[in-house]
């Protein structure tokens, strides 16, 4: 039996949103910063540490057994969640820069030498531009970037023609966290394979927005940080396929991912523990298991109709705001929307809203060279979560009028 999307349900949920704030109540639209935490997630991270919390992977008492259970166990509700084929495809790290990072460094180290090819996007967060450079000044090698139109939309045929037999590894973004265009991953996917190209999907703004199958997509990598879903922050996911896992060196070293220390010589841990050395954030990790469990009792498929109804209201909403451009229309697209006005910088914007009790965000959003690809100085951005309502949209609207208004004194 499906039910209709209920979001007042939801949003009782999320203690956070009850709140007024500066005498108004709260509009949060930041999500694709942070998401708030609903009090399933809340309630089990005080759980684990009211009455479930000890090391993992040590002791052999009934606190560690279980606290190392639950950790596992979360980690298997995050396999069935991306459909992995094995829960030791599943890395635990602090986020999706951390991940990113493991991949460019461990995968990257072994496999990419003096004139190897490396292919990212115009649109890329800062994590996923920064580590395949610092790769690139290490080994000689080079950085190709596809473009972006002007709407916002990546093109297959551009992307074909980038790609050669130097290329080793294509790292793109699920969804762009300023324009909100949905990359064709699964078909970047096959391209890359074609020339034997491995590809990391950074999918930070697309497993919290869609469903995701990393089976069906067939990516290599996939990377995501937990406190945008709903989860806590501090805990993120690399998924990687088995082979290439098994294949890379570690990335950090110390405890919990050896097998066997002699001064002489020390091996590895089986996976996932060979890439997660050190006592892990352990509440953090069981609490993303909840974030999942909630999500996925939802449904992903039901928050992304929710939320594309929103995307589109909003949109229409925005386009008789005179004086303010989109940044980012691609066909397609989901989840934000970013804007400039030309009364006011992005900055007043956000601060003026604020007064009315309306959180957006307003920068570079760490995506400073598709900022400059649009010739803006930044940009204002609301995104969307599962929680918001169609009346929230309409909270942004009048807050933007009231900033044209203030500029037009
Ligand atoms: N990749 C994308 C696409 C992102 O949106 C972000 C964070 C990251 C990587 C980095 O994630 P972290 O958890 O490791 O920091 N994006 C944003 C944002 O849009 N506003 O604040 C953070």
């Amino acid at each position: 039996m499906t039910t209709a999307y209920d979001v007042a349900a939801i949003r009782a949920d999320f203690p956070i949103l009850a709140q007024d704030i500066r005498g108004q109540s709260l509009v949060y639209l930041d999500s694709a910063a942070s998401a708030q935490k609903p009090r399933q997630v809340i309630d089990c991270v005080s759980g684990v540490y009211e009455t479930g919390y000890a090391n993992v992977h040590r002791g052999l008492h009934y606190l560690s057994e279980k606290a190392t259970a639950d950790y596992e166990g979360a980690r298997e509700k995050i396999r069935a969640f991306m459909n992995a084929e094995s829960s030791a495809e599943i890395i635990y790290t602090r986020g999706a820069s951390e991940a990113i990072n493991l991949v460019a460094a461990s995968w990257g180290g072994a496999n990419i030498g003096p004139g190897d090819e490396i292919v990212i996007s115009e649109a890329e967060h800062h994590s996923n531009i920064v580590p395949w450079q610092i790769l690139r000044d290490q080994k000689g090698a080079v950085l190709k970037v596809l473009p972006v139109d002007d709407e916002g939309a990546v093109h297959l045929d551009q992307f074909r023609e980038l790609l050669s037999e130097r290329t080793k590894i294509v790292a793109v973004t699920h969804v762009s966290n300023v324009l909100g265009t949905v990359y064709p991953i699964k078909e970047m996917a096959r391209l890359a394979h074609q020339v034997g190209a491995v590809i990391l999907i950074d999918g930070c703004q697309g497993i919290t927005h869609m469903p995701v199958d990393v089976r069906d997509l067939d990516c290599d990598f996939y990377a995501f940080s937990g406190h945008k879903l709903y989860g806590p922050s501090g805990i993120g996911v690399l998924y990687g396929k088995a082979a290439l896992l098994e294949a890379m060196p570690p990335y950090q070293s110390g405890g919990d991912m050896i097998e066997r220390v002699t001064f002489e010589k020390s091996t590895w841990a089986e996976l996932p523990h060979k890439f997660e050395a050190g006592t892990p954030a352990i509440a953090q990790a069981i609490g993303l298991g909840a974030a999942v469990d909630y999500v996925s009792q939802v449904g992903m498929a039901a928050i992304a109709a929710h939320e594309q109804e929103l995307l589109t209201y909003t949109t229409q909403r925005l386009a008789s705001v005179p004086g303010l451009r989109l940044i980012g229309t691609a066909p397609g697209k989901v989840s934000v929307v970013s804007f400039v006005m030309d009364c006011a910088h992005p900055h007043d914007i956000s601060t003026i809203i604020d007064q009315t009790g309306v959180a957006i965000r307003a920068g570079h959003h760490c995506a400073q060279p598709l900022i400059d690809r649009f010739d803006i100085p930044s940009a204002a951005r609301a995104s969307f979560g599962m929680y918001n309502t169609v009346e929230e949209a309409d909270r942004l609207v009048a807050g933007l009028e009231k900033v044209k208004e203030i500029f037009a004194r």
